[in-house]
């Protein structure tokens, strides 16, 4: 069986949002994923990053590929649009329906073989193009689905469950995002709440396209020893380059940091981004220098988590092709057939 309903019952008591909904409302089906898999994590912090941010369920659009990631979408926000699509094609869905209507909260998830596999064109393009959205890769590092081969993101030299060596060289998606030109860009461990919530927060609150690395280990396949996504290699080698807090336009600013140490980023809808800077020499909203402190800590054998590069001056694709701001399934027939004479006026032009 896939599919689980959870029981409608909620404790009289639990915390409600803005909208008077509760954790509750923002969860699931039950989930049929290995008990331990890093994938359940990242849905709780999903869950709890809308229902922190106030989002409506039924004003988010959910879609994913294929593979263990992206059937997630199911234990998550039962209330918002849900597409899951055919395998490493999400984004491409995700961009249409995002052309379609961009007043709903674009959320795609999908896996490290879906993006960096057979989908590694369509995650390309999709950033390069600025398509306003929070694209997570639930990075295991291998194809759990399929049972556990190596993915383009396993790293050199790691080790699969049944001994053989990968030879091949790894794909940094964070390292590939910031090239093609997206406007957030961040890594987080599934195992690492505190860091990742914020994290989904203000990849919700972009006005672009924002993009979190998530390494999320795989139990069944890929979390023995020599595998380099494993919940022990993550712990001994994770490096946070800051500390995040999201501050809504609405909420009085209130901080408890050491001045000096901070960053703030302010986007377009007057979201704050605070942070704290944790290593001195990474500035967030410096594409080469980000790239660069990547590329060196990497050298270091460690793994860059945190905010590592912020836009907050982007602007997504609808603002480059300047396209109405109705949603299409609102326009009326005068919209949609402008007759004739406006017809006849397009192709005069076009003369
Ligand atoms: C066109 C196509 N090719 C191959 C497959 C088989 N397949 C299903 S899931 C998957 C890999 C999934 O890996 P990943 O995206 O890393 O997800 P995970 O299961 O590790 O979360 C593959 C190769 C498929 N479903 N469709
Ligand atoms: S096979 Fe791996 S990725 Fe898939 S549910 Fe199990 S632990 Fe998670
Ligand atoms: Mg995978």
């Amino acid at each position: 069986m896939t599919f689980l309903p959870k029981p409608q019952l909620h404790h009289p008591l639990l915390a409600t949002n803005e909208l008077g909904l509760t954790r509750r409302d923002y969860e699931g089906a039950i989930s049929t994923l290995c008990a331990g898999c890093g994938h359940d994590s990242i849905s709780a912090a999903i869950v709890q990053a809308c229902f922190e941010l106030d989002l409506p369920p039924h004003r988010i659009a959910k879609l994913s590929g294929i593979g263990c990631s992206s059937k997630t979408p199911t234990y998550f926000l039962g209330a918002a649009h849900g597409f899951n699509s055919v395998h490493g094609r999400m984004p491409s869905v995700l961009t249409g329906a995002n052309l379609a209507n961009r007043d709903l909260v674009y959320l795609g998830v999908s896996g490290d073989g879906d993006s960096a596999s057979i989908g590694f064109g369509q995650f390309a393009h999709s950033l390069r193009r600025g398509v306003n959205m929070t694209y997570i890769v639930e990075n295991n590092g291998v194809y759990g689905l399929t049972k556990g081969q190596f993915s383009a993101t396993s790293d050199k030299g790691s080790k699969a469950k049944k001994g053989t060596i990968n030879t091949d060289e790894p794909i940094d998606l964070v390292a590939i995002a910031l090239q093609l030109g997206a406007t957030f860009v961040a890594r987080s461990f599934s195992g690492d709440k505190t860091q990742l919530v914020p994290l989904i927060k203000a990849a919700l609150k972009h006005p672009g396209s924002a993009f979190i690395d998530c390494i999320s280990p795989c139990v069944a396949f890929n979390n023995h020893e020599g595998s380099t996504k494993s919940f022990d290699f993550v712990r001994a080698h994770n490096e946070a380059v800051n500390k995040l807090d999201v501050i809504l336009g609405r909420e009085p600013i209130e901080t408890s940091y050491e001045p000096g140490s901070i960053v703030e980023v302010t986007q377009h809808d007057g979201t704050i981004l605070r942070l704290r800077k944790l290593d001195a020499r990474h500035d967030p909203t410096d594409r080469v220098s980000a790239l660069h402190h990547l590329a060196e800590r990497k050298a270091a054998g460690e793994i860059v988590t945190g905010l590592i590069f912020v836009d907050p001056e982007t602007e997504d694709l609808h603002a480059s092709l300047n396209t109405v701001p109705t949603p299409l399934n609102a326009l009326g027939d005068a919209d949609l057939c402008p007759g004739v004479a406006a017809l006849a006026k397009v192709n005069a032009a076009l003369r």
